[in-house]
């Protein structure tokens, strides 16, 4: 009877929480809306993952496979549904990717049936994480991740040192994985490597982020370009940094590309991810830029600071302060579905417009890097206004 009633109770939670209609939460910068209810949660994973459903064996019905969080989620629309390939991590740290699909890209996000079945290669995975989906021209969808292993030198004692790299895997259709050799660079470790979906003179283009080590990316950094031949085998040979970390900015201790970038006729959209340190531990916001359809590794457009920062509750979580985004979905009518997770714990999403998001690369202002530049910005918006605006109205 008490099995019965709890798994009555947890089925009414799940049920609701799935069900739950997501609605704007306030007027914002005129850029995007964001939405007041995350839209994936650990307590979205099925029941049926978490607990054994066998009263003979699990008499109390107690979890028997905990889940800790679902955060840093890829994206994509595939056949009219709106996909995002999460980071689930289980109460023992391990993370996985699963795929959770809603039929608007707002509400009713549920999860498929089994997590994916990821292949490893010779050297097994300790832990997989923050999956970038690109959709090549070539004709397959890619799903490229960090893949952490110990690092072989540690001693004894050090039980966190790790090694990152970017794993690589490819689908039709996000069931049947193939997984690929990780990439190989000239950077001791790689994180947040992305794939562009065309190709770049017969080659693969790569979005890399290379760094000394496992947390810092100590003399490395910033977002890197390079060509790979085949992505069979793929190796950069060459990395040109087109977006470097910058003091007193919000990318001075690292940044990372984000999803793959969007194809517009004035350029390629990129989101990003900037962190900087601060007394209260790292802050991670994200960015934009834009580049040239043609030469990728030239930035033409960089707004000055943050275009999303955590806010509210989103800013607490298992590493608070942070936001982070390796997935947006570009749609038919030009809609473009922000999915960005907040303090490692949870997505939301926010959603704009592909002219919304140029307008706003384009016509705000870059980083002076100096106090006094934002000062002058300020004064050229205010004098412009004070030409629009009667004398009354300002005082
Ligand atoms: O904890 C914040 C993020 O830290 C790392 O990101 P990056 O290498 O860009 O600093 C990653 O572990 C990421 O998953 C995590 O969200």
């Amino acid at each position: 009877m008490e099995f019965e009633k709890r798994l009555y109770l947890l089925e009414e939670e799940h049920r609701e929480l799935v069900n739950k209609q997501n609605e704007i939460s306030s007027t914002g910068k005129g850029v995007f809306d964001r939405y007041k209810n995350p839209v994936l949660t650990a307590g979205h994973t099925p029941l049926f993952w978490r607990y054994d459903l066998n009263p003979e064996t699990n008499p109390y019905l107690a979890e028997r496979f905990g889940i800790n969080a679902v955060f840093n989620a890829g994206a994509i629309k595939l056949n009219g549904k709106y996909l995002m390939v999460a980071r689930v991590e289980g109460a023992d740290r391990k993370s996985f990717f699963a795929v959770a699909e809603s039929p608007d890209g707002i509400n009713n996000f549920t999860f498929w049936e089994y997590p994916v079945d990821m292949p490893e290669t010779n050297e097994p995975d300790t832990n997989v994480y923050d999956m970038r989906l690109t959709a090549h021209e070539d004709g397959w969808i890619y799903g490229l991740f960090c893949t952490e292993r110990r690092d072989p030198e540690a001693p004894a004692y050090d039980q966190s040192m790790a090694v990152a790299a970017c794993g690589i895997a490819r689908t039709k259709d996000l069931v049947k994985w193939e997984r690929l050799p990780d990439l190989i660079t000239n950077s001791p470790q790689q994180r947040n490597v992305v794939l562009h979906p065309e190709f770049v003179d017969g080659k693969y283009a790569l979005y890399t982020r290379p760094q000394d080590g496992f947390i810092s990316a100590g003399k490395g950094g910033g977002i890197g370009f390079g060509l790979a031949e085949t992505m069979e085998n793929a190796v950069v040979d060459h990395e040109t940094i087109i977006d470097n970390k910058n003091y007193h900015t919000v990318y001075e201790a690292k940044n990372g590309q984000g999803p793959m970038p969007i194809k517009t006729p004035k350029g390629w959209l990129h989101l990003a991810h900037g962190v900087r340190n601060t007394a209260a531990g790292l802050r991670y916001v994200l960015y934009m830029f834009m580049t040239d359809l043609h030469d990728l590794t030239k930035v033409l457009y960089k707004p000055a600071g943050y275009f999303l920062a955590p806010e509210g509750e989103e800013r607490i979580g298992d590493v608070s302060n942070v936001v982070f985004c390796n997935g947006w979905i570009r749609d038919d009518d030009d809609t473009v579905y922000i999915y960005y997770a907040s303090s490692d714990t949870r997505m939301h999403v926010a959603t704009s417009t592909v002219d919304k998001l140029l307008d706003y690369v384009m016509n705000t202002p870059p980083d002076g890097l100096r106090s006094a530049s934002s000062v002058n910005t300020l004064y050229r918006i205010i004098d412009r206004n004070k030409e629009l605006l009667s004398p009354k109205s300002l005082a």
